[in-house]
């Protein structure tokens, strides 16, 4: 039995089969390089800041080089911030002069990189963030960048959130309105209360609202859980799920959402950066669970992915090539399948196919419990060559792989069962 999350109301059908995507995170922040928090975590003000606004000219950005990049990793949709917590806006928003085109770089980032994945074929998503630590009218809360300042705090009395959320909304209708379909709206986040400060959630923003408009001019649009509304998709962050999520007892469709490192937004000397066996075991083990992974590259002020994104979006491209068959399509199996230890199966419903991720390869022998009767053939996905079964005769329906001593050369090998109809 396979769990079936319950219809939403947006079209899911694309992301549950495509399965893998890509993160940007790209705004002023790219420039101090510590982390896309540092206004925050700094305590910097906004006068502070805008010397990364004024200096803002990312010369060598080209999205076709990322599309290509994205899709060569196996990627099927990404998702860009339009707009971070910091309020820099990456798009000519008539709202706003806090936006790319009133920095030296002079032009509009969004549409170029939007046309660029589009013409690889790739979905296309939106990072909106609900925070913004820039607009005159965004009160301090536990995270605000002026949290400690008293004398910014005292002019609460003069901001009116109201008119911050209009310019939510505003700004959400022209992401909605001017740059095609888009398939993904992934608002970020809602802050809670504290004992020194109000909380921002649903009222705040404003939430029904902005849900009823965006789904007005984007009627198929796939909206994220962070509006405090749940909508089409869950999206645990920075942690593998133990099993298929579930809200109130019930699955739900999910994306667990990754950093390559310990920032989201280019952080140039922050070193704990996954292997490409990881990045490739986290895509296995969220599609063993009928889950996503929404993979972050943080681009740097040039414009450019750095060496080590790079590096692990071509690891893991590399291993997609031969073994996307394992992925895209395929979900939880069956609960009484048994799937054998250090292993993850993966489960494709239309074809009937069983696929099983070895990630620490045994020696001669992989022992699949209960299945000798539900097996007809098995191969190794990276060559299709066959692997020899022995179905034991004690009635014990134990089938038996017989596996070369050597570990196939790739980072995951994966052996592919065509199960009898
Ligand atoms: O504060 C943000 C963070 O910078 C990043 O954008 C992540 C991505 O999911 N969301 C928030 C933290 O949960």
């Amino acid at each position: 039995m396979i769990p079936i999350p319950e219809k939403t109301p947006g079209n899911t059908e694309w992301f549950v089969h495509d399965r893998f995507g890509m993160f940007i995170h790209w705004g002023l922040y790219a420039m101090p390089a510590r982390h896309e928090w540092v206004k925050s975590y700094e305590r910097i003000s906004t006068e502070q800041y805008e010397k990364y606004f004024k200096f803002f000219n990312p010369d060598l950005y080209d999205p076709k080089v990322w599309a290509k990049a994205a899709k060569n990793a196996g990627m099927k949709y990404f998702v860009i911030t339009t707009k971070h917590h910091e309020g820099f806006c990456l798009w000519d928003s008539e709202y706003t002069s806090y936006k790319a085109t009133n920095t030296p770089y002079g032009k509009d980032l969004l549409k170029p990189v939007v046309d660029a994945f589009r013409e690889e074929g790739l979905k296309v998503g939106f990072y909106h963030s609900l925070l913004d630590w820039h607009h005159p009218h965004y009160t301090v809360d536990a995270n605000h960048p002026m949290r400690d300042n008293p004398e910014y705090i005292a002019r609460d009395k003069d901001r009116d959130l109201d008119i911050y959320a209009e310019y939510l909304y505003k700004q959400s209708e022209e992401l909605m309105t001017k740059f095609g379909q888009i398939d993904i709206l992934w608002y970020d986040f809602s802050v809670a209360k504290t004992t020194r400060f109000e909380g921002k959630g649903k009222d705040q923003w404003k939430s029904e609202k902005l849900i009823e408009m965006v789904r007005k001019h984007q009627p198929g649009i796939i909206i994220n859980d962070r509006t405090q509304i749940d909508q089409d998709i869950k999206t645990p962050e920075q942690y593998q799920p133990r099993e298929w999520l579930k809200v109130n007892g019930k699955p739900v469709i999910w994306e667990a959402c990754q950093t390559f490192s310990g920032a989201w937004g280019y952080h140039r000397d922050e070193e704990t950066w996954k292997s490409v066996d990881m990045l490739v075991q986290m895509l296995i083990d969220s599609v063993s669970k009928g889950g996503n992974l929404l993979l972050n590259v943080g681009p740097t002020a040039r414009g450019e992915f750095d060496d080590r994104a790079l590096e692990r979006l071509q690891g893991v491209g590399t291993w997609m090539k031969r073994h996307g068959r394992s992925i895209y399509g395929c979900t939880q199996a069956p609960s009484e399948f048994i799937c054998p230890k250090d292993s993850r199966y993966t489960y494709n419903p239309k074809t009937n196919t069983l696929y099983v991720h070895v990630f620490a390869w045994p020696f001669r022998h992989l022992f699949l419990d209960d299945m000798a009767d539900k097996v007809e053939y098995a191969q190794l996905l990276n060559d299709g060559s066959e692997i020899i079964m022995n179905k034991s005769s004690g009635g014990d329906n134990l089938l038996t792989l017989n596996l070369p001593v050597k570990k196939p050369g790739v980072t995951v090998p994966v052996i592919e069962l065509f199960l009898k109809k």
